[in-house]
Parts: structure tokens; sequence; C-alpha cells
């Protein structure tokens, strides 16, 4: 599916945006889910919803109200919406995944960041191995653009040639933090490169670049679902910090015995207490016990 290109520029770039590739009608199906789950989240004060590891599947942004709902992010929506089983586990983005990783590859988990005018979630600087570390490197982040997306909104911002080292630290003294320090988030604002695109396209990012985004200024949505995929001779080296019911599908191809490693120290996280990455980034949310 990719050409050859695309495939040097993930290789030497660390991502490659993809236009036009989930069809209208999956687009529409997942744009229907998620305005279903914003109406139901203003009934709540509080996040809700349980996730496989007790935490809340519907994570709300501080300040959350009926009139103005902050729904900021949905773990796992594979759990509960076929329209989005529909687009992670099958189909043209998969096709891309196996041009890149492929031939066999293991869904590991997904989520939805949702970023409606008036929120002020922005997503600090990180990697994202560092929060679910693998035996090797073949491990990659696909992004659905649910909406056009840009500066304005509260795009996606990458730093090219990140994901060809180093491995960053996303520990502050001895506490998880689920980000790189403040002398790396200052170089990451000043060269970050935007993602930027329309609503159907995907973006295929390398799990060591480094990245991050603002908050939305504009009056547009701007809603990213985000899927963690490796190849099948990847393996965890802890349980996800994210569990969906499906961890571990092969999506592509076929199961592997055989496990893949790779030389080096890698530092493992702390499975964090709060219900998403935004409370470990120090971005408090409606939870009784945010960190
Ligand atoms: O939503 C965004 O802008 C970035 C998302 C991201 O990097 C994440 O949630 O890990």
């Amino acid at each position: 599916m990719l050409n050859q290109k695309q495939k040097e520029a993930y290789v030497k770039d660390g991502y490659v945006i993809l236009p036009n590739v989930i069809s209208t009608k999956d687009l529409y199906g997942m744009q229907n889910e998620i305005d279903k789950w914003i109406e139901e989240s203003k009934s709540y004060q509080d996040n809700y919803g349980k996730t496989k590891n007790g935490k809340a599947r519907f994570d709300l942004e501080k300040g959350h109200t009926a009139t103005q709902p902050k729904l900021r992010r949905v773990a796992n929506p594979t759990d509960i919406s076929e329209a989005f089983r529909n687009v992670l586990f099958r189909g043209p983005a998969i096709d891309a995944i196996v041009d890149l990783i492929g031939p066999d590859i293991k869904f590991h988990h997904c989520k939805l960041n949702i970023k409606l005018p008036g929120m002020e979630t922005r997503v600090d600087y990180h990697q994202d191995q560092p929060f679910d570390m693998h035996t090797n490197d073949d491990h990659l982040t696909l992004l659905v653009l649910l909406d056009d997306m840009n500066e304005e909104n509260g795009c996606l911002k990458v730093l090219k040639g990140s994901h060809l080292g180093p491995r960053y630290s996303h520990y502050d003294g001895d506490q998880f933090v689920g980000k790189v320090s403040e002398e790396i988030q200052q170089i990451c604002r000043r060269d970050s490169s935007n993602i930027e695109g329309s609503a159907g396209d995907i973006c295929l990012m390398h799990t060591w670049c480094l990245h991050g985004g603002k908050a939305n200024l504009s009056q547009k949505p701007r809603r990213m679902l985000i899927c963690d995929y490796t190849s099948a001779d990847n393996y965890p080296l802890m349980p996800p910090i994210v569990p969906a019911d499906e961890t571990g599908k092969i999506v592509a191809g076929k199961a592997s015995r055989n496990v893949r490693f790779r030389e080096g120290v890698l530092e493992l996280p702390e499975h964090y207490k709060s219900d998403s990455f935004f409370g470990a980034q120090g971005q408090k949310g409606t939870e009784k016990e945010a960190m």
C-alpha cells in the first residue's frame, strides 16, 4: 500500500502521513459513536465506565459540566464499539502497517483523544514505548484523524528523526511522569513538525518518536484515534498500562512463538494511579484520586 518514498520517509523521519485512507462510512461510524459518548458524558460529574484494570474508561477534563462537556479521553474504544473494531482490526490502515513492520502484526491497545473548543488539555512531549516497553522496536502508533487537524485546533507535533535516539527517561527523580525533561520539551517545542491533514487521513509514527500537542485554541473540534501495534515477535515486558479486551490479538499474518530481542537497557514505567496518562503528566481530571 505504501510506495517506496513513503517507506523511506518512515525510516528517516520516524513518521509518514497517508491521505484519505479511512472510508467516509467508517469515519461517520466512529464520529457518531463519539457524539453519543459526549452526549452521555453530560450526565456524569466524575470519570466513569470500567476498563479491564478497573480504571475509568471515560476521562473528563477538570471543569466538565452538562453545558460544557469536556470528555478528553476514551480508553480502548474497541472494547465497546464495532465502528472502532472495523477500522483498527482490519482494512486499509492494517495493510499500511504490514508494509512497515509486517507481515505479522499484533494489536496492543488504543485510545481516543478529544480536544473540544474551550478545553485546555495538551499533551507534553513523550515517546510511546516507555509506557509499554517491548523486546524490540518494531512497534508503531497509528493515528487516525477524525477531524481536519492543524496548528489552531491542537494538531499532533513530532520531532523528526527522534526515533533514532536517544531513548529518554520519562521519570522525574523517582516518579514516573510520562514525559521527557523540560530541557528536551523546549527543543521539541522549538523544532517539531505539525501533523496536519483532513479527517480520514492517517499517520504512522515510530514508537520512539518524540511527540506532543498544544491545546485546541479554535472553535473546531479535534478528535484523534491512537492505536499501538507491534510485530508478532515483539513481546511486552510488562502488563499493559491501558489493557484492552483484545490486547495481543493478531490483526495480520500469524502469531509467533519466537521472541526477537534488541540489545540495550530499558527503564520500566510505573503503572500510574490516575485514569489516564494526563494525570501522570500533571493535568488533573475529575477523578477523586488524581495524581
Ligand atoms: O492528542 C494529541 O495531540 C497527542 C496524543 C498523544 O501523543 C498521546 O495521547 O499519547
